[in-house]
């Protein structure tokens, strides 16, 4: 990113920052690795951190990856997903991007306009003979209609897989988001709520599932002679899975002071005329993972406007998703890209602006925030 707008005499603030541990008490896990030389390959650390991961989340099976993106590539391997899958385009490229990686058409829905998830009407309308599965994603960690898309994945035998990359610890009155659909997809990106650096993990319902999924990860080897699969290398490795282990153990700090932000943007933007919060989804629990506002006309300013201003005041902030994913060169002439078929997320694009939120954050840096968007 280039900063060179940024006044020299300004610490810049991004929209998110990383959490990390104390790096001493990461040198005992690099010691244990040191000494047993298990770099990689399913190792202690990796059994240690999948078994954990499904005890925090609430899950029955997790299998691990080098990041988000092959995760979401190895998940559509593995439920052998073809033709084309229904899709949103409001979220990060990489949700597209798996399909295309796997040959798969994605066939855009619009939005939800208070969820800005996939509309779960807008579905039904858009399945074909071709129509194998529906990639829907959390967006922003709030949870997707998973009832009624289910219902529709039922009624004609399509397989859900979630992109849950943003949804890391949600749960509803069920449990953990993450138990829905066939698949969900988790990412541990250094720009996460609970970050391993790069990471991933798939989260299936069974053992047979998460046992293919476990070979397609490693070339589809089951033993030293067997291939079963044209499989990949996405494997995390043991320094990883170690750092993951770690980072767990501060996720709940973490999260508290997310809540607090959270709470913080709302009252602070509360009666700003033209800046509009996602309202609470009735989650119960939530990750507070992203802090967007839709900056809408009665505001003074334009979105474009106010997010240069914040820049020149060193606020990093973020339009996720904008552009759309359906306007990107590699999808715009498909015919569910068209604008007219997404009203309803190109409004949303044209009008968000992810603020920083972060636990580090400091409530001085963000009272400046509130007070650089209430100037207008
Ligand atoms: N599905 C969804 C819905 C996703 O949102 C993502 C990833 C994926 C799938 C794929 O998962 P992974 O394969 O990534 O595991 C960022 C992330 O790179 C990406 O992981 C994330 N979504 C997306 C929403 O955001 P950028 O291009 O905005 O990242 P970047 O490098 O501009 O970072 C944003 C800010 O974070 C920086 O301005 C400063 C701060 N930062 C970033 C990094 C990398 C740090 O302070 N430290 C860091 O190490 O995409």
């Amino acid at each position: 990113m280039n900063n060179s707008t940024l006044s020299s005499f300004l610490k810049p603030i991004y929209v998110t920052q990383p959490v990390l541990p104390p790096m001493e008490e990461f040198i005992p896990y690099l010691e244990q690795i040191w000494e047993s030389k298990w770099l990689t390959n399913n190792g202690p650390f990796h059994q240690q951190l999948e078994q954990a991961l499904c005890d925090y989340l609430g899950v029955k099976h997790i299998a691990l990856f080098a990041n988000g993106t092959v995760a979401l590539v190895t998940a559509l391997q593995s439920l052998r997903i073809t033709g084309e899958v229904i899709t949103t385009p409001y979220s990060f490229v990489a949700t597209a991007h798996s399909l295309l990686w796997n040959g798969i058409k994605p066939v855009f829905v619009d939005i939800d306009p208070i969820t800005l998830n996939i509309d779960p009407d807008k579905i039904e309308v858009a399945i074909t003979p071709q129509t194998t599965a529906i990639m829907p994603v959390h967006c922003y960690g709030h949870p997707c209609d998973v009832d009624r898309i289910q219902k529709v994945a039922d009624i004609y035998g399509l397989k859900v897989i979630y992109d849950a990359a943003h949804a890391f610890g949600v749960q509803n009155e069920s449990g953990s988001v993450l138990n829905y659909g066939d698949l969900s997809v988790l990412s541990f990106h250094a720009t996460k709520v609970f970050n391993t650096f790069e990471g991933g993990a798939i989260v299936c319902p069974d053992a047979k599932t998460k046992q293919r999924i476990d070979y397609l990860k490693n070339f589809g080897f089951v033993d030293e002679v067997t291939v079963v699969a044209s499989g990949i290398n996405g494997k995390m490795s043991e320094i990883i899975a170690a750092f993951g282990l770690l980072q767990l153990k501060g996720i709940d700090d973490a999260l508290q002071k997310r809540k607090a932000i959270d709470a913080r943007y709302r009252k602070g933007l509360a009666d700003m005329k033209g800046v509009y919060c996602l309202p609470d989804m009735g989650e119960k629990v939530t990750n507070y993972s992203y802090f967007p506002i839709l900056v809408r006309s009665e505001y003074p300013l334009s979105r474009e406007s106010l997010f240069q201003k914040l820049r020149e005041n060193g606020i990093f902030a973020r339009r996720y998703f904008y552009p759309l994913i359906s306007d990107f060169p590699m999808y715009r002439g498909l015919p569910s890209a068209v604008p007219a078929n997404l009203p309803v997320a190109k409004k949303a694009a044209d009008q968000v602006i992810c603020l920083p939120i972060y636990p580090d954050l400091e409530a001085s840096d963000q009272e400046n925030i509130i007070s650089l968007i209430a100037g207008g």
